[in-house]
């Protein structure tokens, strides 16, 4: 089918879903040597997109794990190329597309699992792949999730790096390992993180200080499993700035409300954050274990 619409050697430009690692494993299978452009509908239009509308005309292009917003803009890319395909898994993007030319989902597979098949039909497909697109569906075990806590650490940006993971011989099993020493960090911190109670709002809640972001909803489930309170405040110092994560797991408890009234923030019900210049007097002054902010 979306060979039959467009034939995978034709390919001379993929836009892929981005940051995402489902999205750039999607680009990294593509064995050609094709323009990669990332894209992210949370910020981006197509019509807006300094690297899709510079393209020189009558290209061969794959939307991967991504679409544009509206029907009119794929019809737009598509009076300037040969052809535009969709090749995608969002269940939004679908809605809007199922009916036109050319574009084609799947809900049960991800993006790199289509890209896969797209490309490379019935070569035997990475493992990487299959968790990495488990992960995207929400399909959590044990090996993926060790998996995603390396791939995340690695912080991984481009297609480039993503291509040269994909395809090492030991990816897995040190991925595995990176995972578990993750896992290791995390148990640390909630072994080792002085923590501390405040009261806010009328609710009870817990706070501690953490050196960065990396872990905070880690910390935040470990906390408000543990302890009787209402929401978890966890706090870092960054760029001149400190930082608030607010977490809870009570439905009756808003903390995006509770981020907007005292820490100059916003959010999400059950996750929200917010920036402030020095620490609230409600985050009770340096009780022991509390660390002075890093000199700069
Ligand atoms: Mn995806």
């Amino acid at each position: 089918m979306a060979r039959e619409y467009l034939d995978s050697a034709e390919v001379s430009v993929i836009i892929h879903h981005a940051p995402c690692l489902d999205g750039l494993s999607a680009a990294a299978v593509c064995p050609h040597n094709v323009t990669y452009i990332g894209f992210n509908p949370n910020v981006h239009k197509v019509a807006t997109h300094p690297d899709i509308n510079n393209l020189p005309g009558e290209q061969s292009i794959v939307f991967f794990d991504c679409a544009p917003h509206t029907v009119d803009e794929l019809l737009q890319l598509r009076t300037k190329h040969k052809r535009v395909m969709i090749v995608d898994h969002h269940i939004g993007s679908q809605r809007i597309f199922e009916n036109v030319e050319g574009c084609f989902f799947r809900m049960d597979k991800a993006g790199c699992v289509l890209a896969w098949e797209y490309f490379r039909d019935t070569d035997e497909m990475p493992e990487i792949l299959v968790h990495i697109g488990d992960r995207d569906l929400g399909k959590f075990n044990e090996t993926n999730r060790l998996i995603g806590y390396a791939l995340m650490d690695m912080n991984i940006r481009t297609v480039a790096s993503m291509r040269s993971l994909v395809f090492l011989d030991s990816v897995m099993a040190s991925l595995v390992t990176g995972g578990q020493m993750i896992v290791e960090r995390i148990e640390r911190l909630k072994r080792d993180t002085p923590v501390f109670f405040g009261e806010l709002s009328g609710h009870r809640f817990v706070y501690a200080q953490l050196d960065s972001y990396q872990f905070v909803s880690e910390l935040a489930e470990y906390l408000y499993t543990k302890y009787d309170v209402a929401f978890t405040v966890l706090y870092y110092y960054e760029n001149g700035k400190w930082k608030f994560s607010l977490r809870t797991n009570k439905d009756e408890v808003d903390v995006s409300l509770i981020a907007k009234e005292h820490f100059n923030g916003n959010g999400h019900k059950r996750a929200a954050g917010g920036a402030l210049d020095a620490i609230p007097d409600f985050i009770s002054p340096c009780t022991s274990g509390q660390q002075a902010p890093p000199v700069e």
